[in-house]
């Protein structure tokens, strides 16, 4: 197998640059400094009140990581919620990624989707992993399975879909491939906390599922991240690869990784779990009014959820076709400047950043439906405290520039 794009992380040493200013971090010009910003998310957050008699018990118990009561709680708590049999709790769902990958020895080279946040592919650079980039269906905007077939090679080992805007991958398909060709699937369902197919939990599928519990989250503990598993046995593991491999005080059995969640977050995770579901309630009314005041609107398409059972709102997404009369960009901008921030998720592609552009998959002409989706996307803000009034001023931004 050609190993040179494991060099990358020197070539990337001599590439960090100063980092380029958020739209959001400008200056607002005179006519628009009184208006709120509005941001794509905003955190669910628990009473503060709430947290402080937690903070009271992780000071008297000192305890602040390491497998404590709050985190042991918080992982039982979420498996019961999520309707999974365990969870194992990382600090991101970054690390939950590496940790998948390194648990189950994955090797070799791993489809992917290019359509995602960085994070899922740099976890399998992290792990030495090569990325195989498939195009994306046009309908669930998730990995297409239909072209999975034609990306596996010899040394394929393995499938990391994303469960997309929290919408469900065609589980099935990609089982039966993954089943015909002996590959492992890991999903990054990153997005995709509380969702539920007709099978109960989108998380029981493939060898392992991981979540994200960072700020932006629909259900979040500041930073943060678990692992979906299957048995016992597996979590045990999994909980060894997270505390840099050891199994007692002596003795280490695998080049784990500090992955640990603290107290301190699993307390916030624990307060927030209380009010999930009307944050998700509110979400799913802050979507209903999008679909309602954008239905017809001619050049804006709104990113159907997928019809799953029980879902999450995580992400609004809209795709503005040629019909609008304002490009995706000149959207956005239109935005920026009455003080509103939406983002382009997920603009550009993985595979066209620089650390990923030179691998043969990431050719856009064989990832047309990625490359016109990223091109149209803009995810619109969503979160369950957003005001019907700051809605308006979305809905009014798009409505005005017909
Ligand atoms: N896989 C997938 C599919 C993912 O989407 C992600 C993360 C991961 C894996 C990795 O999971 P983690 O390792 O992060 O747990 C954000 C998040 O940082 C990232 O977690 C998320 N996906 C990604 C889609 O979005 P940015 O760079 O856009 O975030 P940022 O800081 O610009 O925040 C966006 C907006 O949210 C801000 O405009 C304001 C608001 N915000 C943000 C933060 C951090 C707040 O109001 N409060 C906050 O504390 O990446």
């Amino acid at each position: 197998m050609d190993n040179s794009f494991l060099n990358s992380f020197t070539e990337l040493r001599d590439a960090y640059h100063e980092p380029v200013p958020l739209a959001e971090c400008a200056e607002p010009p005179a006519s628009v400094a009184h208006l709120d910003p509005i941001y794509v998310t905003k955190p669910h957050l628990p009473p503060l009140n709430e947290l402080i008699p937690e903070l009271e018990g992780i000071w008297e118990r000192a305890v602040l990581t390491n497998n404590g009561p709050l985190h042991q709680r918080l992982e039982r708590k979420l498996a019961r919620y999520l309707g999974v049999p365990y969870v194992s709790l990382f600090s991101s769902g970054t690390t939950a990624l590496m940790a998948a990958l390194q648990y189950l020895n994955v090797q070799g080279e791993v489809i992917t989707t290019p359509y995602s946040f960085i994070a899922t592919s740099h976890a399998l650079l992290w792990n030495r992993l090569k990325p195989v980039f498939v195009d994306i269906d046009p309908d669930t905007l998730n990995l297409d399975p239909v072209k999975l077939g034609a990306a596996i090679t010899p040394d394929t080992t393995a499938i990391l879909p994303v469960h997309c805007y929290g919408n469900p991958c065609d589980v099935a398909a990609i089982q039966e491939v993954a089943d015909r060709h002996d590959l492992k699937v890991i999903y990054d369902a990153a997005h995709a906390f509380g969702v539920n197919d007709e099978r109960g939990s989108i998380l029981a599928h493939g060898d392992l599922a991981t979540l994200s519990f960072h700020a932006t989250k629909v259900f979040n503990t500041f930073e943060g991240g678990a692992i979906v598993c299957r048995d016992a046995a597996t979590k045990k593991c999994i909980d060894r690869v997270k505390n840099f491999g050891f199994v007692d005080e002596t003795t280490v059995v695998a080049a784990g990784i500090n992955g640990k969640l603290s107290e301190f977050n699993s307390a916030v995770g624990l307060l927030a779990l209380k009010s999930i579901d009307e944050a998700i309630a509110q979400r799913g009314e802050v979507d209903r009014r999008y679909r309602e005041a954008l239905a017809g609107v001619r050049g804006i398409r709104c990113v159907p959820r997928a019809g799953q059972l029980r879902d999450n709102y995580a992400y609004f997404p809209i795709l503005v076709d040629p019909e609008f009369p304002l490009s995706r960009d000149e959207l956005y901008d239109m935005f920026v400047k009455r003080r509103i921030f939406p983002r382009k998720y997920f603009y550009p592609l993985i595979s066209s950043h620089q650390m990923y552009s030179h691998f043969p998959s990431a050719d856009e002409a064989e990832l047309p439906v990625a490359k016109e989706v990223a091109e149209r996307v803009l995810c619109l803000p969503i979160y369950p405290d957003l005001s019907t009034d700051n809605q308006d001023r979305v809905i009014d931004t798009i409505l005005g520039a017909r």
